[in-house]
């Protein structure tokens, strides 16, 4: 299994410069919508085709899902891999895509399992995320531990060998505009911005980054016209909780752990909240 992984997130770390470098000129709106309906930047089409060929070149990676297609796919020919080997894979390759046009943070996001998608977080083995800031880092959450790398020529450098939340949390950032939050969710913010620093970007990566490395609270909450949030429970939402409850955070979906959701389809939305425990405990009292 730990050689698969170990494959996997190699693979991912060697075609991350060339997604980063393929970003110039990719820049406008592809004609084309993906399977939620999200206008698609050439961008996000370039390093969706990049990461599976890269992955399904991999004996044991024989399903690629990714936030781009409507369905997974398996690799054109297929070899005799053991059942107990096969390992499927989800992918948002752009996560955050429409910081590209105003030149600021996004990444690529990765979830492991050893079953078909969509399947529950209990068959996740590992997971993690590229962040393409002014330097380009990955997370990897397995085993029970979490590692930061600095990306080098498409190797890995590791940083932090056991990257864990911080204690005294420090920031928040919410999505969704505000005169769409609902009410319960609204008195929970007014609570946590006299406790927490601001920190919103528009790419959930690096948001999310931000409370790894600071400590506090990032969410995509349900919004009143849009009660199922936004962001994606396969492609976001399980690969995310994984890593922050894996750094000894939690994760909701405003009444419980991400990792425990099964997906009834592979684009399914969910609310999504992560963070410092007791934050995620408050919020999940406040929210009715
Ligand atoms: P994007 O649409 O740019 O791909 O995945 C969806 C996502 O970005 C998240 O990365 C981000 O947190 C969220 O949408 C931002 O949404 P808002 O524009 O509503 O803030």
């Amino acid at each position: 299994m730990t050689d698969t992984i170990d494959a996997v997130v190699d693979s991912i770390a060697s075609v991350a410069p060339d997604v980063r470098a393929g970003l110039t000129g990719r820049r406008t709106y592809d004609a084309g919508a993906n399977p939620s309906g999200d206008r698609q930047l050439e961008a996000d089409i370039y390093a969706d085709e990049l990461l599976k060929e890269r992955l399904l070149a991999l004996e044991s990676v024989v399903g690629y899902a990714s936030e781009e297609r409507g369905s997974a796919v398996g690799p054109e020919s297929d070899g005799p891999v053991p059942e107990d080997d096969r390992r499927y894979v989800a992918v948002d390759p752009l996560d955050g895509s429409s910081n590209l046009k105003s030149n600021n943070t996004m990444g690529t996001l990765f979830a492991v399992y050893d079953e078909p998608l969509p399947t529950d977080g209990s068959a996740l083995l590992a997971s993690g995320f590229v962040l393409y800031g002014p330097i380009t880092t990955m997370v990897v959450a397995r085993e029970g531990t979490v590692t930061e790398s600095v990306i080098e020529e498409g190797t890995r450098r590791t940083v932090d060998a056991d990257l864990t939340l911080p204690e005294e949390p420090t920031v928040y950032g919410f999505g969704g505009r505000v005169p769409q939050w609902r009410e319960d969710f609204s008195e929970y913010v007014s609570e946590v911005e006299s406790e927490l620093k601001l920190r919103y970007g528009g790419a959930m990566i690096g948001d999310v980054n931000q409370v790894l490395t600071y400590g506090g609270i990032f969410g995509y909450p349900g919004l009143r016209d849009r009660p199922e949030g936004k962001l994606r429970l396969c492609f976001e939402g399980h690969p995310i909780a994984h890593i922050v409850e894996t750094a000894g955070g939690a994760s909701s979906n405003g009444e419980q752990s991400l990792l425990s959701l099964t997906p009834d389809r592979l684009h399914e939305r969910t609310p999504l909240f992560v963070g410092n425990e007791a934050y995620i405990d408050r919020l999940e009292a406040t929210l009715e």
